[in-house]
């Protein structure tokens, strides 16, 4: 008898063998919410306009997202991966620092 009929070590034992699993390897990344906060000093049209620029919306979804944040404190802009988060995140900061207004701008895990 060869090794592959029998490798239970049993003499006349029965053959066994062994199934490796094939793991899928596509992985769901880590989504994270890109969120503005409300604050006294930020025009309305600035708001509207980051959104725009930095978020690819249209002036009624911006208007829409800008008055939700105004009436409630906070709202979400997006839903990126990690580094395209961050990105956002510096992109609107800088630019609210460049324009001098409050404007803040931070991300949270999904
Ligand atoms: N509350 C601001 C105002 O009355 C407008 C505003 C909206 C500011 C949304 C920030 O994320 C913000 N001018």
């Amino acid at each position: 008898m060869s090794n592959d009929e029998n490798r239970s070590g049993a003499p006349g034992g029965p053959a066994t063998s062994v199934i490796a699993k094939v793991k899928p390897k596509t992985k769901r990344p880590n989504l994270y919410r890109v969120l503005i906060l409300n604050d006294d000093y930020t025009p309305m049209e600035f708001v509207v306009h980051v959104l725009e620029k930095f978020f690819q919306k249209d002036v009624e979804a911006a208007t829409k997202i800008m008055l939700h944040v105004h009436h409630h404190g906070i709202g979400e802009c997006g839903v990126f991966t990690y580094e395209i988060a961050e990105t956002k995140v510096t992109q609107v900061m800088d630019f609210a620092r460049k324009h001098q207004h409050p404007l803040q701008c931070v991300m949270e895990k999904k």
